[in-house]
């Protein structure tokens, strides 16, 4: 083997310069700091939920990292700090929506802690229903193939989630019409408490994509260089015409499931210790610190930057105002509101409508009509 080219990193022989690989690694800090601070203010009652993606950073900065921001569209899933952060979403942005602050990007207060969106990040919001966002990939996909624009989608989900019939109906109708779409699955092994061999026969879900007539390919997840290559490939398909590709990542959920679980109650603890040696954080350090890329002086500035930068975003998160409550419908009902004004106030549910909207500035009346089969006090 010539032994030049044997000697060449890796991320170079990607294309990736020593500042990147950098960039991508504290990437990863900045979103690890940012779960963690957030596992601290639920359990301080300051947060009332909490669903991380401790474990799932490596898989999800390296895939997303080819994606050009404010031109392509993601719809993440609620593990997806990395990916959304990867994205353009900030520090401040993740912790305002999880502590449901009036100006908060995702939902304004009104979606549950960990359903990222955002539509200046050409971000779509999370969905508490596990799979939709494969389909609205897929219809944003469709959408750009339709107007000739030079978009890409790209979903994330896990492998519990794959079992879905509308995630099989999205990838159908991505594979009949090619469209630009890449989808990652970040296979932690679990679905909360169900393992792998009890919810995917044949154990892949990358093998599935046969069947849908596009690419499937597994990678390591705590490889961030082998995600990195497999969502650049995925992204150049997408981009040029070849369609989508179906990226299983095998990735380790660190934490239980959420803030409301405990996994201990249904995984060994040796299995739980034992997942550490798979963090992305520690391998990526291994590999850049073996390259003499990173050292403990860049390793120490990058985490003193952004011990700050997540103090510095709590505090000013913490510091926005609350939604008021008079106006929990807005953005919620706006299309209803539209539809029924105006015509006769005749429900008493109506009637507590128009008080509400009288008192926060919002639409009066109700209206709604009591022909309205819906109306739970229709006469
Ligand atoms: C349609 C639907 N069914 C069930 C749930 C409850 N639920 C939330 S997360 C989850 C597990 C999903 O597992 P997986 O797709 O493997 O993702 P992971 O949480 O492991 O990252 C379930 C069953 C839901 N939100 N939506
Ligand atoms: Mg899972």
């Amino acid at each position: 083997m010539n032994a030049k080219l044997a000697a060449t990193p890796r991320h170079r022989e990607l294309g990736l310069s020593d500042d990147e690989v950098l960039a991508m690694y504290r990437q990863m800090l900045l979103a690890r700091a940012v779960d963690e601070r957030m596992w601290l203010m639920q359990r301080a009652g300051k947060i009332a939920f909490i669903i991380s993606g401790q474990g799932h950073e490596g898989a999800q900065v390296g895939v997303t990292w080819p994606m050009r921001r404010n031109q392509d569209w993601m719809a993440p899933f609620y593990r997806s700090i990395a990916a959304t952060m990867t994205f353009g979403m900030t520090a401040e942005d993740i912790i305002t929506a999880h502590l449901a602050k009036a100006d908060d990007v995702s939902s304004a207060g009104r979606q549950m802690p960990g359903h990222y969106g955002g539509a200046g990040y050409n971000i779509v919001s999370v969905s508490s229903p596990v799979g939709t966002q494969v389909l609205h990939a897929v219809g944003i996909a469709m959408g750009a193939w339709v107007r000739g624009d030079d978009v890409v989608a790209i979903t994330y989900f896990g492998e519990g989630t794959a079992n879905q019939g509308e995630v099989h109906e999205a990838m159908n109708f991505a594979g009949v019409h090619k469209l630009p779409v890449i989808f990652v699955c970040e296979n932690n092994g679990y679905a909360i408490s169900v393992p792998l061999a009890k919810q995917v026969g044949g154990l892949s879900v990358a093998a599935r994509a046969a069947g849908y007539g596009f690419p499937g390919v597994t990678v390591d997840g705590g490889d961030v260089l082998a995600c990195y290559a497999a969502g650049r490939e995925a992204h150049e398909r997408a981009r040029t015409g070849g369609g989508p590709t179906l990226i299983e990542a095998r990735v380790v959920r660190l934490t239980s499931h959420s803030s409301d679980d405990d996994q201990r109650r249904y995984r060994d603890p040796a299995e739980v210790e034992s997942l550490k040696q798979h963090d992305p954080m520690g391998l990526f350090s291994n590999e850049l610190r073996s390259l003499g890329v990173l050292n403990d002086e860049i390793d120490e500035r990058f985490r003193s930057e952004i011990k700050q930068e997540v103090n510095d975003a709590s505090k000013r998160a913490e510091a926005r105002p609350d939604p008021d409550p008079a106006t929990a419908s807005r953005f919620v009902y706006a299309e209803w509101t539209r539809r029924w004004s105006a015509t006769s106030a005749s429900c008493s549910w109506a009637k507590t409508w128009a008080a509400r909207g009288a008192s926060s500035g919002q639409p009066t009346a109700c209206g709604r009509s009591t022909a309205t089969s819906g109306c739970s006090t229709r006469r």
